[in-house]
């Protein structure tokens, strides 16, 4: 079937094409680390790259590779590469394009680790960084340097909610011939496709949106490419950050609903951040769907929609906060987001804790900030449950 034509949710159900000789409607687990050849000339042919073959699963994979023909469609790529984790994606991007000498420039509200890994791992092997509020264009270019190899981006950001032009990057990007990578984990491609905005890489932590029932960790790199993709992919393959085939069974089947779980979860967003930013205890709250965010225009163009992700502060700061965190009863207090069920954490005590406290405060993470991720309850009960916790400050 030709999916180019189709509309995004007749994608969810029907993108990769799987089909096998029983006609099954759903793609199978093929768990198993090997795959026996018919003779040697066969096993040589796979190896020289003559055959689509499967050979070994941390190579290749038909449950896997259903997956990453799935996403690529979803994403206007050439094709993905699914990785074990979103942080297997960050490393296998930074080790595929980074080499010693160069400079990378990246969001300064980046998801803690993906700052992390490079700040004091990366930084090992002689690569540096420089994070600027990416929000400022005029930031990125005054941060470029001759060894500038790379424009590391995440839009929203986490936990900020910060948005990023990203056709102003990409043009900066071809100008000064840097490769462009996009988290595009806050928003799904249901929501926007970096890749068709002119950036190079986009990579997802599939363990939120995509999967959105909390029960795996996983990661997918897309490409227009295909030079990039085979760098790529040599690198995923080599380091083994490779998927599990039962890993990506779920991912599927989780993607199947996208459509449906973001917009009920946007929705219910909506009428919580409008609750919440007229709420007398609250200081602000960002959510691109609400006027007041800073770059409210910009999403508005750039996404499909202002996703479920809100962030606030509360006036009695993190006293209030955690009082606030400790009452709720619907919502959960843990990390992640993007499934079904709500959740709510504390960044600077939980998920931007490694991250140092001035470079923390300077990224707008700041000490009383709580980040909710909405999820598809009845929002009656969310509001309901906010109420009551505010109640108790
Ligand atoms: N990128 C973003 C924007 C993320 O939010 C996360 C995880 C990652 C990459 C890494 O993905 P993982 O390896 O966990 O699949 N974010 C988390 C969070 O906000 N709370 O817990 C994990």
């Amino acid at each position: 079937m030709k999916t180019d034509k189709l509309g995004i949710n007749t994608k969810l159900i029907h993108a990769g094409n799987f089909k096998d000789q029983f006609g099954s409607a759903t793609v199978p687990i093929y768990q198993t680390s090997t795959f026996a050849f018919e003779n040697v000339d066969e096993g040589a042919k796979c190896f020289a790259g003559e055959s689509n073959g499967y050979i070994y699963t941390r190579i290749g994979n038909p449950t896997i590779n259903a997956l990453e023909e799935a996403v690529a469609t979803l994403e206007n790529a050439y094709r993905g590469i699914a990785v074990s984790s979103g942080m297997a994606a960050v490393t296998t991007i930074y080790m595929a394009m980074l080499e010693k000498g160069a400079h990378m420039i990246s969001t300064e509200a980046v998801y803690g680790p993906s700052r992390g890994v490079m700040e004091n791992h990366f930084s090992r092997f002689g690569v540096e960084s420089t994070y600027v509020n990416t929000c400022n264009v005029e930031e990125i270019k005054n941060a470029i340097k001759p060894n500038t190899k790379m424009l590391f981006i995440e839009t929203p950001a986490n936990p900020t909610m910060d948005i990023t032009d990203l056709k102003a990057c990409a043009a900066i990007a071809k100008e000064h011939g840097l490769i462009l990578v996009v988290d595009n984990t806050f928003s799904s491609p249901y929501l926007q496709r970096p890749l068709d905005l002119g950036a190079d890489i986009v990579f997802h932590s599939m363990t939120k949106f995509l999967n959105g029932h909390a029960d795996v960790v996983a990661g997918m790199i897309l490409t227009k490419d295909e030079s990039l993709y085979n760098k790529l992919r040599v690198m995923m393959v080599n380091m083994g950050c490779n998927m599990d085939p039962h890993q990506a069974y779920l991912v599927i089947r989780g993607i199947k609903t996208l459509g449906i779980r973001i917009e009920r979860a946007q929705e219910n967003a909506m009428k919580i951040a409008e609750f919440l930013e007229n709420h007398p205890k609250i200081e602000w709250v960002k959510y691109p769907g609400l006027k007041s965010h800073p770059q409210y225009k910009l999403a508005q163009e750039q996404m499909d929609g202002p996703g479920s992700m809100i962030c606030f502060e509360l006036k009695g700061g993190l006293d209030a906060g955690k009082i606030l965190q400790d009452n709720v009863k619907v919502a959960l207090l843990a990390v992640s987001l993007g499934g079904v069920e709500t959740l709510i954490q504390h960044p600077a005590s939980m998920t931007h804790s490694k991250v140092p406290k001035e470079a923390r405060l300077k990224a707008g993470i700041t000490d009383g900030l709580v980040r909710y991720a909405v999820g598809i309850e009845d929002v009656e009960d969310l509001i309901n449950d906010l109420k009551e916790a505010l109640d108790k400050i």
